[in-house]
C-alpha cells in the first residue's frame, strides 16, 4: 500500500559541495529524510520502472535511512532498487555501479569524511546516470522543491533484509541486495595490470593501508590481501564502524598523522595509504615522503600509461581551482588540455563525459578517472602501485625525479574551522570588497599581479558557476587562494589554500611551511584572518 503523506518544509535542506549534510538529531527530525528523498525525486523526471542503485558509508544512521530511501522509491514508481550489502556501497562503488547496470541514479549515504555517531555527521547525495553527482543546476532543482513540499509518497512495506544477496519484491518494487565489492574489484582489474602487482608483493613489497575503520576495509582487503597477495596485516582498521571507531575518517596529516609517523620511522614499509569514510579519498605516503595530493594527481598522469587502463595516454587532465598548478605542467609536456573547475566532483562529470579529460584531482586528497565518476581512494592507490612496479623505483625516487624535471610547486592548505558563520561571512565579504585595488600593491615584499573570484564557465554546457574561490595572484606564479567550505556542518570553515612555485632543483629541500612563510604572512595581511576568525593559528594544516 502507498500512503501520500502530508509534511512541511524545512529551510536548510541546501545541497553543498557534495550533497546535503547534517548532524544525525537533524537527519532525525520528524519528516526531514522523507522530505529531501522526495524532494530529489520531485525534481527528476523519467524514472518509472527504473532503477535507482543505494548505498552509503556505513556510519551511524545509513540502515535506517537506506530503508526509508527504499520504501520511497518504491512508492514513486521505481522499478528496482539495486543496494549494495548491509547498506554499504563507497563512493566510487556506487559511481561504477550506476554505469555498469545503466541505472537511472543513484542514492549516496554519506558525510564522507566527516566524524559518524549519534551526534555525528549524516548526509544524503544523489548521483545521476553517469554515476556522477548531480550537476549544479539539478541540486538548485532538488533545494527549490525541498522549499515547496507538501506531501510525500511512501510504501507500507516491511524492511527489507540488507544482509542478505538475493532479490526481493517490495511494494510492486524489486529490490536487489548485491555484493559491494566484486563489481568494483573487477572494474580495477580491468584496469591494471594485477600480475604485476601481486609480482610486486611477491618480491617483498611492504606495503600498509589504513582504512580508517571506514568503508574501504572490505574493499582493499579484497583486493590487496587476497587478490593481490599482500601480507595479511597490510590493511589496518579495515572493519568498518558506525563511528569509525570514535576517529574522524579523514586521511590527512592530523588524522592520519599514525600513519605519517610510522612511515617516516626507522622501521617504515615501502608504501603507506589511507582512504576515507566514503572511499573517494586518498593519502599517498611514500617510505620518508608524504606526496601531497597536488602533486600526486601530477604525477599519476605523467605515469599513467604504465597502467593498461591508460596505455594509450590522457585526453586531458582536470584540476579543481585551488589544487596546485602541478598538474598544468604535466598536461603542457604531453601536450593536452587542462581545466580549472571550482572545487567539488561534480564539475569533472561534464568534462569526462565529454572525453576532454581523463584524470582528475583535487588537492583536498581527491584523484579518479574517467573510469567512474567519483574521485576513487583505491584506484589512486593502485595507479601508484602499478607505477611503482613498473618503474622499480621508490616513492620518493618519483617524487624526487618528478619535481626536478617539472619544478616543485610548494603547496599547503590552511583550515580554521568551526567559525562563526558571521565573522567568516564578514572576511569574505571585506576581501571581495578591495579584490580591485590589490593589483599593483606589495605585500610583505610580494608584488599582487591580480586578484578576483574565480567564476567558471563550464566548456560543456555554457553553465556558468560564480564566486568560488577568492584568487590573490602574485609575481613569480604564487599564489593564495581563499573560500569557505561547503562541506561542513557547524559554523563555518574558512580553507586558506597556498602555493609557490619552485624551479631551482637545489631548493626542493625546504620545510614547506618555510618556503611558504612569506605568503601566508601576506594572507593574514591581506584577509585579515586573525583579526575577523579570532583565531591565531589555523586547526589543520595539510
Ligand atoms: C571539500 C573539499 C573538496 C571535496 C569535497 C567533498 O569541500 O575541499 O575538494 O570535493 O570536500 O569531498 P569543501 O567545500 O568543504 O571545501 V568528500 O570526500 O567530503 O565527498
Ligand atoms: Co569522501
Amino acid at each position: 500500500m502507498i500512503r501520500t503523506v502530508a509534511t512541511k518544509p524545512y529551510d536548510d535542506q541546501k545541497p553543498g559541495t557534495s550533497g546535503l549534510r547534517k548532524k544525525v538529531p537533524e537527519f532525525q527530525q520528524a519528516n526531514y529524510v522523507e522530505n529531501f528523498v522526495q524532494s530529489i525525486f520531485d525534481a527528476l523526471q523519467g524514472f518509472e520502472g527504473k532503477t535507482l542503485i543505494l548505498g552509503g558509508d556505513g556510519r551511524y544512521y545509513n540502515r535506517e535511512v537506506a530503508q526509508k530511501v527504499i520504501a520511497i522509491a518504491a512508492a514513486n514508481g521505481f522499478g528496482k532498487v539495486m543496494v549494495g550489502q548491509g547498506g554499504i556501497l563507497s563512493t566510487p562503488a556506487a559511481s561504477n555501479v550506476i554505469r555498469k547496470y545503466k541505472a537511472f541514479g543513484g542514492i549516496i549515504l554519506s558525510a564522507s569524511h566527516n566524524p559518524g555517531g549519534p551526534h555525528e555527521d549524516f548526509g544524503i547525495k544523489y548521483n545521476a546516470e553517469n554515476g556522477g553527482p548531480a550537476p549544479e543546476k539539478l541540486t538548485d532543482a532538488i533545494f527549490a522543491c525541498t522549499k515547496a513540499i507538501k506531501e510525500y509518497k511512501i510504501a507500507d512495506i516491511a524492511p527489507i533484509d540488507l544482509d542478505t544477496i538475493g532479490t526481493v519484491k517490495a511494494g510492486g518494487m524489486t529490490v536487489e541486495v548485491i555484493d559491494s565489492v566484486a563489481d568494483y574489484a573487477e572494474l580495477m582489474e580491468a584496469l591494471f595490470d594485477f600480475d604485476a602487482l601481486r609480482k610486486l608483493f611477491k618480491s617483498g613489497f611492504r606495503m600498509r593501508f589504513d582504512a580508517m575503520h571506514a568503508v574501504t576495509g572490505p574493499y582493499a582487503k579484497e583486493i590487496l590481501e587476497h587478490r593481490l597477495g599482500a601480507a595479511a596485516g597490510t590493511c589496518r582498521n579495515f572493519k568498518p564502524l558506525p563511528d569509525f571507531g570514535g576517529h574522524h575518517p579523514d586521511p590527512n596529516l592530523v588524522h592520519a598523522k599514525h600513519l605519517y609517523d610510522e612511515m617516516m620511522g626507522p622501521d617504515a614499509p615501502d608504501f603507506g595509504a589511507a582512504s576515507d569514510g566514503d572511499g573517494d579519498r586518498n593519502l599517498i605516503i611514500g617510505k620518508g615522503i608524504f606526496v601531497t595530493p597536488s602533486d600526486s594527481v601530477a604525477m599519476l598522469a605523467a605515469n599513467a600509461r604504465l597502467a593498461p587502463g591508460y596505455k594509450d595516454g590522457l585526453k586531458g587532465i582536470a584540476r579543481s581551482m585551488p589544487t596546485s598548478g602541478a598538474a598544468d605542467r604535466v598536461a603542457e609536456k604531453l601536450g593536452i588540455g587542462i581545466y580549472e573547475t571550482p572545487t567539488g566532483w561534480k564539475f569533472f562529470g561534464n568534462l569526462l563525459d565529454a572525453g576532454m579529460a581523463t584524470i582528475c584531482g583535487e588537492e583536498s586528497a581527491g584523484t579518479g578517472s574517467n573510469h567512474v565518476r567519483e574521485k576513487d581512494g583505491l584506484w589512486a592507490v593502485l595507479l601508484w602501485l602499478s607505477i611503482l612496479a613498473a618503474r622499480g623505483e621508490s616513492a620518493l625516487q618519483i617524487v624526487t625525479e618528478h619535481w626536478a624535471t617539472y619544478g616543485r610547486n610548494y603547496y599547503s592548505r590552511h583550515d580554521y574551522e568551526g567559525v562563526d558563520s558571521d565573522r567568516a561571512n564578514a572576511l569574505v565579504d571585506e576581501l571581495r570588497a578591495k579584490l580591485a585595488s590589490l593589483p599593483g600593491t606589495t605585500v610583505r615584499g610580494l608584488k599582487i599581479v591580480n586578484a578576483d573570484d574565480f567564476s567558471y564557465h563550464d566548456p560543456v554546457d555554457g553553465s556558468i558557476s560564480e564566486k568560488q574561490g577568492i584568487r590573490i595572484l602574485f609575481e613569480g606564479n604564487s599564489r593564495v587562494v581563499l573560500r569557505l567550505s561547503g562541506t561542513g556542518t557547524s559554523g563555518a570553515t574558512l580553507r586558506v589554500y597556498i602555493e609557490r612555485y619552485e624551479a631551482d632543483k637545489a631548493k626542493h629541500g625546504i620545510d614547506t611551511q618555510v618556503a611558504l612563510a612569506d605568503l601566508i604572512a601576506a594572507a593574514d595581511d591581506i584577509a585579515g584572518i586573525k583579526r575577523h576568525t579570532g583565531r591565531n593559528k589555523p586547526s589543520v594544516i595539510t
